[in-house]
């Protein structure tokens, strides 16, 4: 194939615009990890499908609709009868700060099972699997889900990409390490901010970087993460450094992009449309330095629109970042 396959959870999302305890009025939209990047992709030309699960309901037909319409290849998608779609409320409450509320506990996202992943990989084995470490979180299926997805991708050549995604609110550093420092030696391209690495890593004896202390690294000690990372069989480690821009590490060497600079309005999604730059690149045959720019291009994208992937850009739209400030486009 062609195409890239992702899966995970993806929610109806409501965004307020103040305190929640105050009411008020919400939009409505959809949100979720792996799908952001699945809308990246679409927009950018590239085939993807998505097969996560949803409830057989209206908030389901939404979060369907949604990506239908994004031109996302639905065709192994998952309705559950017997649980809701999840949900997420963004609480703006600070300029840059966004309070996220999860009601996803026992949803359709988390119930998805292994099954789901070899009916995909049955329709069409993908040029490239996403996932996130966001979907081995919710629920004992979903990681095994994961699991799954990772041994079908073996056993089918398809380019791996992880997503590390660490959420403290669905599981804990020692649990996610646990799990994805043995999903490493099933990774091509690992993507993950600077304090993420040590998740991926094994804890050693007198190691500094535990888990359980994780802190952001100094630059030279996320060089020696992300060399250990490549010792243990992943082709390119991408660390996302937000303002500070990415670096990719690869047996070539290490090299590092600025970010492109915007005005900030909503950082929620950025990493998401990092990543659907990076493989729009990677699939386009690019080299590590334009993958990167385009991921910082797109990167930048998200973070000067409001919503999680409604200002992802189209392939036409991309050079619009280099226009000076006050632009009109006629
Ligand atoms: O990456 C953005 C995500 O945080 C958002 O879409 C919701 O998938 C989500 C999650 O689980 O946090």
């Amino acid at each position: 194939g062609d195409d890239v396959l992702t899966f995970g959870e993806t929610m109806v999302a409501l965004r307020g615009s103040g305190p929640l305890k105050l009411g008020g009025s919400m939009e409505v939209s959809i949100a979720g990890a792996e799908s952001n990047v699945a809308i990246g992709l679409a927009r950018l030309g590239h085939p993807v499908r998505w097969a996560g699960a949803v409830g057989d309901d209206e908030a389901g037909e939404l979060v369907l609709r949604t990506l239908r319409a994004e031109g996302i290849d639905l065709c192994d998608v998952v309705r559950d009868p017997e649980a809701p779609t999840g949900l997420i409320l963004f609480e703006p409450r600070l300029p840059d700060v966004t309070r996220v509320h999860y009601y996803r506990a026992g949803s359709a996202g988390s119930r998805l099972d292994p099954g789901a992943l070899e009916r995909a990989f049955t329709t069409r084995a993908p040029r490239i699997l996403h996932l996130t470490g966001i979907t081995p979180s919710l629920s004992p299926s979903a990681l095994a889900t994961t699991r799954r997805a990772l041994e079908l991708a073996r056993a089918h050549g398809s380019l791996v990409c992880l997503d590390v995604n660490f959420r403290s609110r669905l599981w804990s550093a020692e649990s996610a390490s646990a799990f994805l420092s043995t999903c490493v030696p099933y990774v091509d391209v690992l993507i993950a901010s600077d304090d993420e690495l040590p998740l991926c890593l094994p804890p050693e004896a007198g190691d500094e970087h535990r888990p359980a202390d994780a802190t952001t690294g100094t630059a030279a000690g996320t060089t020696d993460l992300a060399k250990r990372l490549l010792a243990r069989g992943i082709d390119e480690v991408v660390v996302k450094l937000g303002p500070e821009g990415a670096v990719s590490h690869t047996a070539h060497g290490d090299l590092h992009r600025p970010a492109r600079p915007v005005r900030a309005v909503d950082a929620v999604g950025a990493g998401d449309a990092f990543v659907a730059g990076y493989l729009s690149a990677l699939l386009d045959g690019e080299d590590a330095e334009a993958r990167l720019d385009r991921a910082v291009t797109t990167g930048a994208f998200a973070v000067a629109s409001h919503g999680d992937w409604e200002g992802a850009p189209t392939r036409s739209e991309l050079r619009l970042l280099a226009s000076t400030p006050g632009t009109v486009v006629r």
